[in-house]
């Protein structure tokens, strides 16, 4: 198709009227293996038809530094969805809000806020060691049975993203806690996942199975961010600022006071809700999901285990718990983690990107308005890039002296990059380190005798979830003898 620049659209996926592409992504759940198998037929950037909507799919990590980096801003935009609106009130968050103004404030409070508490505090890596330390105490506890450890690790990882948004912690079997669990899977399992009610919006009209789920959940939510909203504002008194709830009350506080206000930067209460909504939705869904795929690939990969373990005993011995500053001595612990990031990426699809303007990929003219989707799975499994990309080998992280971690090829972003880049990633990088170490320094990991492997199989949605499995931890002799 010729347009305007010069430049002819990609190629496109055939298309019916109304239903656009649809037959050919029908019957396939796993959206983000669908989108990386059809590269096949219509080469790594191609172009399709959700109902009305034109999409481009980048499955290269050359096109998707295009969209992410050189040319960030046109395609800083996002989508809006009938299951996205409803989750942040119309995009009053910053993961779902379109690019401008007040989505740049929030974001750059956001990342104040989190710089301020957390990232390089000493204070937040007491809080992690803390929730380890618990964690550890559980494990010890349920020894040598078979134990879902989903739970364990959802608590640990909500309790420090509740320190830093609300200065508050869940105590196990916390009835408040265990319905933050239920809505939450709720939540994953029906919002953003490219289904039908987001691609025909008028069928929110008809009675809709997962709609409703949603909607239970976000009542749900939505009540426990009001109260403890209300809690905040309460208790809040200008001068102490403990958490991010308190930081961005006290911003708000001293909009109002400097008069007039700024034209287009107004954060409503609706706008405080969603972004401390979206921090600890993030914060928790993203982290404790790679921690369940480290131990599911531990489970696998004894070996492996088995040599962080030696890394560990040698570099940090069994007298001492590990700290954030043994990062650099525990390189193979840090080359697994990336492996786990790349071989199952958390956010398989990112989240969807629209053009603000008329721009171009690569040799082709993309049209404002077009939502872009980067399959990060398929930048993580080229196998131009990536040598046996279904092998899971921690070693292709690092050096040849095996000292220094480094990405063997560019097609890496499981944090995805530029305008939009995630922004937990520092603190999600802590958590992910020390809850590993600390667990491997004191237990090992197996899979319960009387059961099969559990499946490597991931569950595509707006994270990729890893299913259920149970995993027996043993407390290792060499610790039992240290203590
Ligand atoms: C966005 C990955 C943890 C907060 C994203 C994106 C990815 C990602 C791929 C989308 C980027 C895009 O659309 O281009 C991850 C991974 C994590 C993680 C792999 C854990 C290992 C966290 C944590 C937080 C967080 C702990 C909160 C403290 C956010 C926010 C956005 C985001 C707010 C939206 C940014 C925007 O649209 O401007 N993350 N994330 N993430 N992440 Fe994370
Ligand atoms: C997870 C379920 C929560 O109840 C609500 C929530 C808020 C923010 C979302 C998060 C969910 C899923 C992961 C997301 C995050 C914002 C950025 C992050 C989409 C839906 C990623 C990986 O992009």
């Amino acid at each position: 198709m010729a347009t305007g620049t010069g430049l002819g659209r990609p190629r496109s996926l055939p298309a019916l009227p109304l239903v656009g592409s649809l037959l050919q992504l029908a019957g396939h759940p796993q959206l983000h293996l669908r989108l990386w198998r059809l590269q096949g037929h219509y080469g790594s950037l191609y172009a399709l038809w959700m109902g009305s909507h034109y999409v481009v799919v980048v499955n290269s990590y050359r096109h998707a530094r295009e969209v992410l980096l050189k040319k960030g801003k046109d395609f800083a935009g996002r989508p809006r969805t009938v299951t996205t609106d409803l989750l942040s009130r119309g995009g009053k968050d910053i993961a779902f809000a379109s690019y401008g103004p007040l989505w740049k404030f929030q974001r750059k409070l956001v990342h104040t806020a989190l710089s301020m508490f957390g990232e390089g505090s000493l204070a937040l890596e007491r809080i992690i060691c803390r929730e380890a330390a618990s964690l550890c105490e559980t494990l010890s506890a349920a020894q040598d049975t078979a134990l879902d450890m989903a739970p364990e690790l959802t608590r640990a990882v909500t309790n420090v993203v509740c320190s830093l948004c609300f200065n508050s912690s869940y105590r196990r079997g916390d009835p408040e806690f265990e319905a933050m669990l239920e809505y939450s899977q709720g939540i994953v399992d029906t919002v953003a996942k490219e289904s039908l009610v987001d691609i025909f919006p008028w069928l929110q009209i008809f009675p809709n199975k997962d709609l409703a789920l949603l909607k239970k959940c976000l009542q749900v939510r939505d009540q426990l961010l009001q109260q403890k909203f209300t809690e905040h504002k309460e208790a809040f008194c200008g001068d102490t600022v403990k958490d991010l709830m308190d930081a961005l009350l006290q911003v708000r506080l001293s909009a109002e006071n400097s008069s007039p206000p700024e034209p287009g930067l107004e954060l409503t209460d609706d706008h405080l809700l969603m972004t401390v909504g979206d921090i600890f939705g993030a914060g928790v869904e993203t982290t404790t999901t790679v921690l369940k795929w480290a131990v599911l690939y531990l489970l696998h990969y004894p070996e492996i285990q088995r040599k962080i373990q030696e890394e560990m005993d040698h570099k940090i011995g069994l007298v001492r718990h590990p700290h954030l500053s043994d990062r650099p001595l525990l390189p193979y612990l840090e080359a697994t983690i990336s492996e786990v990031l790349r071989i199952r990426p958390v956010s398989p699809l990112l989240i969807p990107h629209v053009s603000l303007t008329d721009t171009s990929i690569g040799e082709y003219s993309i049209p404002k308005g077009a939502r872009v989707i980067i399959n990060l799975w398929s930048v993580h499994h080229d196998e131009k890039e990536w040598d046996k990309p279904e092998e899971f080998n921690p070693g292709r992280f690092l050096d040849e002296r095996g000292q220094h971690i480094h990405s063997p090829s560019p097609s890496y972003l499981p944090f995805g990059a530029g305008i939009r880049v995630c922004l937990g990633k520092v603190l999600a990088k802590m958590e992910l380190f020390l809850f590993l170490a600390w667990v491997l320094q004191r237990f090992t990991l197996e899979c319960p005798e009387d059961q099969p492997l559990p499946s490597l199989e991931g569950k595509f949605g707006v994270v990729l979830q890893v299913q259920k499995f149970q995993v027996k931890a043993r407390l290792r002799e060499a610790w039992r003898a240290a203590s």
